[in-house]
C-alpha cells in the first residue's frame, strides 16, 4: 500500500463487502508469508480483515473459498460462541470472493480482543495451540474429506515437493545451484525417508482426514483477556490430509529454538520439552488417532521439516517466487534452519520416540 491511489482502491474493494457501514480506516496487518492482509475499521466501529489471496497460491480461489465456507459452517454448528469460529463476510451480491483484475479478495469478521502469539509463543500457549489444532481436527472428524476441493493440490505430498525440487535443480533459473551443494546433498540423502508418509497415505495405512496443513502458532487467535485459544485461522490449506502433517508442522515451527530464518545455526535445536507438551496436548485433543498415527508422530515432525527445507530451497533456486522475502538470502537461511532442525531431530530421535511420560 504505497500510494494514496492504492489506498483509495482498497477502500473501494472494502465497500463491495457487506460490512454494514462504510470503511473509514485501513491498515496493513499481520505478518504472513503468502497473502496481503489489511484491517478495516468501519464508521460504526466494527472491524474486519480484508485479504488478497496470493496469485501464487491457487488457480481456483473460488473453490478454496467454498472449502472455507463449508468448514466454518460445520464448525459453527458445534460452537455457540461466535468468536470461536472464523467468520467469512460475503459481498453485497452474496459471494464469498471478490474477483478483480488486481486479484481475489475476501473478508472476515475481525476477532476483537484477540492476539496471535509472537514467534513460537510461551510453553503454555504452545500446549494450548496443540489442544486448539487437535480440537479443530476432532470437530471436523465427521466432515467427509472428499467433499473438499483439493485447492492446493499435493500441498504436503512430499515426493511431489521433491519432484519440484529436482525441476528447480535442473533449471537452475537463478544460477544459485553451485552455492548450495551441501544443502542439495542433504536433501537428496533424505528424499527416500521423506516419502514414507505419502506412501502410507496411498496404501491406506494412514487415514485421510480434514486437516489444517499450516499449523504455525500464528494461525491461532487467542483471547487477550483469558489467554485461551479462540479460533484457528488461515484456512486456505484446509484439505484432505494426514494428522501427522498438522502435528509435524507445529513441531517444526514451535519446538525449534530459533526463528525460521536464523543465520546462526548454533542457535537452532529442538526443544524437547516443547515437543513433549505439544504431543501431549495433541494426543489429548485427538482421541481418535489410530495407534499407528500415534507411533508415527515423531516421523511426522521429521518429514514435514525435511519437506519444508526442500520447499524453501526450491524457491531459492527458482529466484524467490513463492515466499515473501525481506532480504536476498532469506530463503537460503530458512532452508538451513530446517536442515539443522532435521539433524537435531536425528540427534534426539530416541527421546522423541519415547512416549512413556505422556
Ligand atoms: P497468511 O496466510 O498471510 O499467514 P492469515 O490468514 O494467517 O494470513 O492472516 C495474517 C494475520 O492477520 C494473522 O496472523 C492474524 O494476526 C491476523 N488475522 C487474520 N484473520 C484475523 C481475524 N479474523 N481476526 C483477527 N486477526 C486476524
Ligand atoms: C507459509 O502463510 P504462512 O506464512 O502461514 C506456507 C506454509 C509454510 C510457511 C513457512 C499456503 O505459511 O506452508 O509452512 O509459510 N503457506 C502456504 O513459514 O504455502
Ligand atoms: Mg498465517
Amino acid at each position: 500500500m504505497k500510494t494514496t491511489a492504492d489506498k483509495e482502491t482498497l477502500y473501494e474493494i472494502a465497500s463491495a463487502f457487506d460490512t454494514g457501514s462504510e470503511a473509514v480506516y485501513l491498515e496493513p496487518f499481520g505478518s504472513g508469508h503468502i497473502n496481503r492482509t489489511f484491517r478495516i475499521t468501519c464508521r460504526d466501529g466494527r472491524r474486519f480483515i480484508l485479504q488478497m489471496i496470493s496469485k501464487t497460491l491457487t488457480d481456483y480461489p473460488d473453490k478454496l473459498m467454498d472449502n472455507i465456507v463449508y468448514v466454518t459452517n460445520h464448525l459453527r454448528s458445534k460452537e455457540q460462541d461466535p468468536r470461536k469460529v472464523l467468520t467469512p463476510v460475503f459481498t453485497r451480491t452474496s459471494l464469498s470472493l471478490l474477483s478483480l483484475p488486481s486479484g481475489s479478495w475476501r473478508m472476515y469478521r475481525y476477532v476483537e480482543d484477540s492476539f496471535c502469539p509472537e514467534g513460537i509463543g510461551t510453553e503454555e500457549e504452545f500446549y494450548l495451540a496443540a489442544s486448539a489444532f487437535g480440537k479443530f481436527e476432532e470437530q471436523l472428524s465427521d466432515f467427509d474429506p472428499s467433499l473438499l476441493f483439493e485447492s492446493l493440490p499435493d500441498f504436503h505430498n512430499t515426493p511431489f515437493r521433491f519432484r519440484q525440487f529436482h525441476e528447480a535443480l535442473n533449471k537452475n533459473a537463478a544460477g544459485r545451484k553451485e552455492g548450495v551443494s551441501r544443502e542439495i546433498e542433504f536433501l537428496l540423502a533424505h528424499e527416500e525417508e521423506a516419502g514414507m508418509l505419502q506412501r502410507m497415505r496411498e496404501s491406506g495405512e494412514l487415514p485421510v482426514r480434514v486437516t489444517h496443513n499450516d499449523t504455525k502458532l500464528n494461525n491461532i487467535l487467542f483471547d487477550r483477556k483469558t489467554g485461551k485459544p479462540l479460533c484457528v485461522i488461515d484456512l486456505d490449506t484446509v484439505m484432505p490430509g494426514l494428522s501427522l502433517y498438522d502435528f509435524g508442522d507445529a513441531i517444526r515451527f514451535g519446538a525449534s529454538t530459533a526463528s525460521e530464518d536464523e543465520k546462526d545455526l548454533e542457535k537452532v535445536t529442538l526443544n524437547l520439552h516443547r515437543y513433549r507438551i505439544f504431543r501431549k496436548g495433541f494426543q489429548e485433543a485427538c482421541p481418535g488417532l489410530t495407534p499407528l498415527e500415534r507411533e508415527l508422530l515423531p516421523l511426522g515432525a521429521k518429514v514435514i521439516t525435511t519437506e519444508q527445507a526442500a520447499r524453501f530451497l526450491t524457491d531459492y533456486l527458482n529466484g524467490d517466487r513463492y515466499y515473501q522475502i525481506s532480504y536476498e538470502e532469506q530463503n537460503l537461511n530458512r532452508t538451513r534452519t530446517q536442515i539443522r532442525l532435521v539433524q537435531e531431530m536425528e540427534r534426539n530421535w530416541a527421546a522423541m520416540n519415547l512416549n512413556a511420560e505422556l
